[in-house]
Parts: structure tokens; C-alpha cells; sequence
């Protein structure tokens, strides 16, 4: 288990779309030193991480930020404290954004095309 660290910790899924957009705004806005990165590649460790989370969580979902000892869950939420506290606007990092406007919107838009077509079935 990771100590307590000055540094937030963020926990993510190598595969997972939200992730990714969290790691795109961080590369980009020259912040990625500033953080944990704690990474689970396999079901093994998604296992592990989960274990380590969920205690401190209602539900368990990536990604997953501790800043000290509050835990925040939306991608969005995390994004806006890192740009409250000196980070760059998301808006004014155009991979970020191309990314967000892009294949994020893309998937999120499949993803509930999806779950449509399953409560018809
Ligand atoms: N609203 C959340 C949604 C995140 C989300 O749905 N993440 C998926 C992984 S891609 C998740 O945690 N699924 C539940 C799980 O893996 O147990 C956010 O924006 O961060």
C-alpha cells in the first residue's frame, strides 16, 4: 500500500477512456511530475487497486484522485482542481480538447447507443 504522500495520487486504468483524458490534460499542462501515477495493467493489479480503494470509496471508479486524505472520482472534477491550483485551463490545451471532442465524445456517444439498444433488446 502507498503511504500517505504530499503529492496526489491518481489511480487509473491502463485502458480506461477517462483516464486517459485526466493523463492528456496533465502531459499537457506540464503537471504529470506533480502527481503518483499509480497504474493497474492487468487483472491482477486492477484486483490489488480495487482492494486498496474501495475502503475508501461508495462505489470504486477510474480514475481516482487522493489529494491527502480526500478521494475524488470524476474525471472532471479532478481536471478543474488541477487547473483551480495553478494548472492551465483545459480549454486552452488543444490535444487535450481534440481528444475531448474527438474520440472521448465519440465513445461516450457509442457507449450510450449501447446501453439504448440493450434496454430494447
Ligand atoms: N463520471 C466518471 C466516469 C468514469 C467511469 O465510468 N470509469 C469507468 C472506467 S472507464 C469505471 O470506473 N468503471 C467501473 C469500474 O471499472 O469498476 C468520470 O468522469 O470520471
Amino acid at each position: 500500500m502507498l503511504e500517505v504522500s504530499s503529492k496526489p495520487v491518481l489511480f487509473v486504468k491502463h485502458t480506461c477512456p477517462f483516464c486517459l483524458k485526466l493523463r492528456l490534460y496533465l502531459l499537457e499542462a506540464g503537471l504529470l511530475d506533480s502527481v503518483i501515477l499509480c497504474e493497474s495493467r492487468t487483472p491482477e493489479e486492477e484486483e490489488a487497486m480495487r482492494a486498496e480503494l474501495s475502503p475508501h470509496l461508495a462505489k470504486v471508479s477510474y480514475p481516482t484522485a487522493r489529494f491527502g486524505e480526500e478521494y475524488m472520482t470524476e474525471s472532471d472534477d479532478i481536471i478543474a482542481r488541477f487547473a483551480r491550483n495553478g494548472g492551465r485551463p483545459p480549454e486552452q490545451l488543444p490535444t487535450y480538447q481534440a481528444y475531448v471532442d474527438g474520440p472521448f465524445a465519440q465513445l461516450l456517444a457509442l457507449h450510450r447507443e449501447n446501453a439504448e439498444l440493450k434496454q430494447q433488446a
